[in-house]
C-alpha cells in the first residue's frame, strides 16, 4: 500500500552534502547504503536556503562551527533522501561513521571518503524524533513511495 507505515519498519533521512556532488562520489555513497539492502523510499536533489538550513541544524545553532557549517550546507545543491529497513536509524549510523574524522573508522563513509569534520559529507538521522522532523522538513507525503518489496527476504 502507498504512503503507508509499516510497523516493524524504521525510516531515516539522509542527505549527501554539496561537497559530495562536487566530488562525483554520489554513486559510490549512495552503493554503500543500498548494496546493504536498504529500502529507499524517497530521493531528490534540491538547494536548501538560509531558513531551511538554520531549521535543519537548529540544534547546533549558537556553535563556533554553525555559521560555517550552514554557509557550507546552503552552498550548492545536496542530495536528500528517506531510506526505510528494521533498525535503519543506528544502521546508517554505523555505515556513515564518527562524526570527528579523527574517529570514524575505515570502512564507513566519512572514514572513507571525508578529510574534514567541518565537511564530513553526509548527514544521517541520530534518533527517532530526529528522523521525523527532518522527513516532515525535506518530503511531502507524494515523494515518499512505499513500494512492494519482492527482495525484503534477502535483506
Ligand atoms: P552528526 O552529523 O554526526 O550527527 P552533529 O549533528 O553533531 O553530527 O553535527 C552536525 C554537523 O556539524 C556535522 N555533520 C559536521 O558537519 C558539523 N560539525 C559537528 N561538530 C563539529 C566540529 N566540532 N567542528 C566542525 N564541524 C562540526
Amino acid at each position: 500500500m502507498r504512503y503507508a507505515k509499516l510497523s516493524s519498519m524504521e525510516r531515516t533521512f539522509v542527505m549527501l552534502k554539496p561537497g559530495v556532488l562536487q566530488r562525483r562520489i554520489v554513486g559510490e555513497v549512495l552503493n554503500r547504503l543500498e548494496r546493504k539492502g536498504l529500502k529507499i523510499i524517497a530521493l531528490k536533489m534540491l538547494k536548501i536556503d538560509k531558513s531551511m538550513g538554520a531549521a535543519h541544524y537548529a540544534e547546533h545553532s549558537g556553535k563556533d562551527f554553525y555559521d560555517k557549517l550552514l554557509a557550507y550546507t546552503t552552498s550548492g545543491p545536496v542530495i536528500a533522501m528517506i531510506l526505510e529497513a528494521d533498525g535503519v536509524i543506528g544502521r546508517v549510523r554505523r555505515l556513515v561513521g564518527a562524526t570527528n574524522i579523527n574517529e570514524s573508522l575505515p570502512g564507513t563513509i566519512r572514514g572513507d571518503f571525508a578529510g574534514s569534520t567541518q565537511l564530513n559529507i553526509i548527514h544521517a538521522s541520530d534518533s527517532p524524533a530526529s528522523a521525523e522532523r527532518e522527513m516532515a522538513l525535506f518530503f511531502t507525503n507524494t515523494e515518499i513511495f512505499d513500494w512492494e518489496d519482492g527482495n525484503a527476504q534477502w535483506f
